[in-house]
């Protein structure tokens, strides 16, 4: 596998876990080689006991399945159960944080309401009174509100409600506006059962269903309600690499997805009492970094350095100075045993939904949230003496960036610092100093080298002047390759997008937060239609989405909500359903004309960001916009 494009710090350990004879991811994955053709192709079905069946690619072999099944009922469905997996990962994420909100307006607990501001405005979008009544009684019916959205019986989820009014009469026609997020995942499990829907549009269109119940639903819970409990993001600063570890501090990793344990441990770590404790353990204090999508709530939000994304897990392990890794819930390798049964390293699962054979399971429960925080520290603390100095080896690489920007707050920035508003960024695009905008998000996977899709993709977005808005872990890598620094606007961005970034002080790229802060991107296509000046429709903006080294089953639930919504989305790997002509044909390009997004799929992230800029120049011309004002990146497109 090539390594190259990865960032330095990962290139030094794989090398390192090569030398000590360690296993990684990569070498599992070409342990794996070949890899079932069928199931790449979305060819194999196991849906019954008459299967497990599989369809002959070449024409030679059977067509259909024992029940008559064929190659497009078959990779429909599948990719409907993927779609499902993704947006149930999500939600029931979002479902939590309704309890905790719960439990902190019911006062007796260590959760607190920390925006009220933005308290009342979730309230308002679920017509809630807000005037004249205190937040406890405003979140308490809030609370009542979003638990409905989980199993409402009749109606429409009322997040999904904020999107643009066009967005939602062409959901209403296509009879795909999601009802309750809890019964589109069911609706999608009986659909697929054996012997129920059989028509891959008509499976594809409750897909679409379920994703938009992720995004504008589960989704949207999760990060609307986080911004209440922990506070709404505000841009700040903090660095992302290995090298935030720290070999004189004890080091606790927090891994994994939702941040009601990550964001008490960071408050008691930082606590006198535990400072003290680390101190007279030898160490000179207490070190809290994250990986994955914990690790951008808790940077989001205060700033706690990141120290990788989903591709490091083990890595950070392999340093020698993890005193504890602490991992909840989604992304979460069972191959972190075996790396840290060579360690010190104290691994540790806390959600009642996720244990690995043979780790320690201390159970989270929010109602003892300081208690088990305090215990899971002390035992940190604790096993900081059993640390081997010998076979201690950390890269020093980390990297500054600016993350926390949201909605709310990206756009305030671009509105300048008196109004918030979108004009100016409508204006940038109608103009031309701004191409467009895009989207890049999304997991890290072995089968393409590190990073390479996530770092070529960006910059050449940057530098045709597409402003770049990312999440997940493809945020992390842009941290790591330095992308999250205003200064990077110069290196590496058109002259349009530096002029705005120069203006405005921000990077040419933005974190957004985790995968669930996918919905922030929703909302900030719905507040530029709302501005005016760009179409009446998120199909109608120059923008587009991409995930270049898609792995998880949420991200083809994101995928498909991003498509549903009118966006222009690509990824690398195709989806697992080539095998079928005509899903392949539906999938990237008859759709569009139902909800005017659609799938590409270009593996060559340099050809698939021309893809998305000349997407972006479509919509530009349809929407009769001014020609860009420095030409120059334009032409090096219209040679290809
Ligand atoms: O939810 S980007 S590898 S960490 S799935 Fe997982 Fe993918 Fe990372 Fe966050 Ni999102
Ligand atoms: Fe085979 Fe049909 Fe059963 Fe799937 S549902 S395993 S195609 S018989």
């Amino acid at each position: 596998m090539d390594h190259s494009f990865s960032d330095e710090a990962t290139q030094k350990m794989i090398k390192f876990a090569a030398k000590e004879n360690m296993q990684t991811v990569w070498d599992r994955f070409e342990a794996m080689q070949p890899q079932c053709g069928f199931g790449q192709l979305g060819l194999c079905c196991r849906h019954c006991s008459m299967g497990p069946c599989r369809i002959d690619p070449f024409g030679d072999g059977p067509q259909v399945g024992v029940c008559g099944a064929d190659a497009d009922t078959i990779a429909a469905r599948h990719l409907c159960r993927m779609i499902a997996a993704g947006a149930a990962a999500h939600s029931d994420h979002g479902r939590t944080v309704v309890h905790t909100l719960q439990m902190a307006a019911e006062g007796d607990s260590a959760y607190k309401i920390k925006d009220e501001a933005k308290l009342r405005a979730v309230a308002e979008i679920y017509g809630l009174k807000t005037k004249d009544r205190s937040a406890k009684e405003i979140a308490l019916d809030l609370v009542s509100e979003a638990k409905n959205e989980f199993g409402r019986q009749d109606g429409f989820l009322k997040t999904a409600g904020t999107a643009p009014e066009t967005r939602i009469k062409l959901w209403k026609e296509l009879n795909i506006m999601p009802r309750s997020i809890d019964r589109e995942v069911v609706e999608t499990m009986h659909r697929t059962h054996m012997g129920v829907d059989a028509e891959y549009r008509h499976l594809i269109n409750h897909g679409m269903r379920t994703s938009l119940a992720d995004g504008w639903g589960g989704s949207m819970v999760a990060t609307e309600l986080q911004d209440i409990l922990y506070g709404t993001p505000n841009p700040l600063k903090s660095s992302a690499n290995l090298g935030v570890m720290d070999e004189a501090k004890i080091n606790v990793i927090v891994h994994g997805h939702e941040p009601a344990l990550s964001d008490i441990i960071a408050e008691i770590a930082t606590s006198d009492e535990m400072d003290k404790k680390a101190k007279d353990a030898g160490a000179t204090g207490i070190n809290i970094a994250g990986i994955c999508c914990t690790a951008n709530e808790i940077l989001m939000r205060r700033g706690i350095p990141v120290a990788g994304s989903f591709l490091q897990q083990e890595l950070a392990i392999m340093t020698g100075v993890v005193d504890m890794m602490i991992v909840d819930v989604q992304c979460i390798m069972p191959g972190l045993k075996a790396v840290a049964d060579c360690f010190h390293t104290e691994l540790v699962t806390t959600s009642d939904k996720a244990k690995i054979p043979g780790v320690k399971h201390i159970e989270f429960h929010e109602t003892d949230a300081i208690k088990t925080s305090k215990e899971i520290i002390e035992i940190a603390i604790d096993n900081y003496s059993r640390r081997n100095k010998e076979s201690v080896y950390l890269p020093s690489e980390k990297e500054p960036m600016v993350a926390g920007f949201t909605a709310e707050s990206v756009f305030d920035f671009l509105g300048g610092k008196y109004r918030a508003t979108y004009r100016p960024l409508n204006n940038a695009i109608k103009e031309g100093r701004l191409r467009g905008a895009a989207g890049v998000i999304g997991c890290s996977n072995p089968n393409v080298p590190y990073e390479s899709g996530h770092i070529q993709m960006v910059k050449e977005l940057i530098k045709n002047d597409v402003l770049v808005v990312v999440t997940g872990c493809n945020a992390i890598s842009c941290a790591k390759h330095g992308l999250l620094q205003p200064e990077s606007a110069f290196k590496y961005a058109g002259k349009g997008l530096q002029e705005i970034c120069r203006t405005v002080g921000i990077p040419p790229v933005l974190h957004m937060g985790s995968c669930v802060d996918n919905s922030r991107i929703l909302r900030v296509l719905s507040n530029i239609v709302a501005e005016g000046g760009l179409g009446n429709d998120i199909s109608d903006l120059p923008a587009a989405g991409a995930a270049p080294e898609w792995m998880s089953e949420k991200a083809v639930s994101i995928g498909f909500y991003f498509v549903a919504s009118g966006v222009y989305t690509m990824i690398g790997k195709p989806l697992p359903m080539m095998g079928s002509k005509k899903m392949f044909n539906y999938l990237t390009d008859e759709i569009e004309a139902e909800v005017g997004g659609k799938w590409a799929f270009e593996e060559d992230p340099v050809k698939a960001a021309h893809k998305m800029i000349r997407h972006i120049d479509k919509k530009r011309k349809l929407l009769k916009l001014k020609p860009m004002v420095y030409e120059q990146a334009l032409k090096v497109l219209d040679q290809e």
